[in-house]
């Protein structure tokens, strides 16, 4: 069988955002997204920064889920290459736990836009989750996975008990 064309691309700066990314790649597998996780760092690796952002469109990607951490400059130069969504997920720093990674995506210029998530594990997820209900909106198939999840997750927790 032939895999079907990646729709979302992860990206993320260093090897060592992995560990956070990974929450974004499990629920995309778990939904059934056909997807692409790559390293791309603004600073590192600038020109594959370039040619991931020029390219996204041409090859198919509807969305891009970006994590950096510290100086985290990775979701807003691919934004300001490319009109497909790009989602940022600010990666925990060692030294300042991730507020500079918030504050460097949060904080875009005006007309050059990136949908910025929480900090670490739960921005990785939801990042994932709101690049789902994008899709979703063209595919019922994808709606009905989302409000199945939804609905689980809220029985889950009328479920709970305390000890
Ligand atoms: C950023 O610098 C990466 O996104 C990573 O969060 C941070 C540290 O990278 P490493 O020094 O661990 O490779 O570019």
């Amino acid at each position: 069988m032939v895999d079907a064309a990646p729709q979302v691309g992860v990206i993320m700066g260093s090897r060592s955002d992995w560990e956070t990314m990974a929450h974004a790649d499990t629920v995309l597998k778990d939904f059934g997204v056909p997807h692409e996780t790559r390293i791309v760092s603004a600073h590192r690796t600038p020109e594959r920064m370039n040619d991931y952002a020029a390219t996204a469109r041409e090859r198919g990607l509807r969305a891009i889920i970006a994590g950096a951490g510290g100086a985290a400059h990775l979701p807003g130069m691919v934004a300001a290459q490319t009109t497909v969504p790009v989602l940022g997920v600010p990666v925990q720093s060692r030294a300042l736990k991730g507020l500079d990674s918030l504050l460097s995506i949060v904080q875009m210029p005006g007309g050059v836009p990136v949908a910025t998530f929480a900090i670490g594990d739960a921005g990785a997820r939801n990042a994932a989750l709101f690049a789902i209900a994008m899709l979703a909106a063209d595919d019922a198939a994808l709606a009905e996975r989302l409000a199945a999840f939804r609905e689980a997750q809220a029985n889950k927790v009328i479920e709970d008990e305390l000890p």
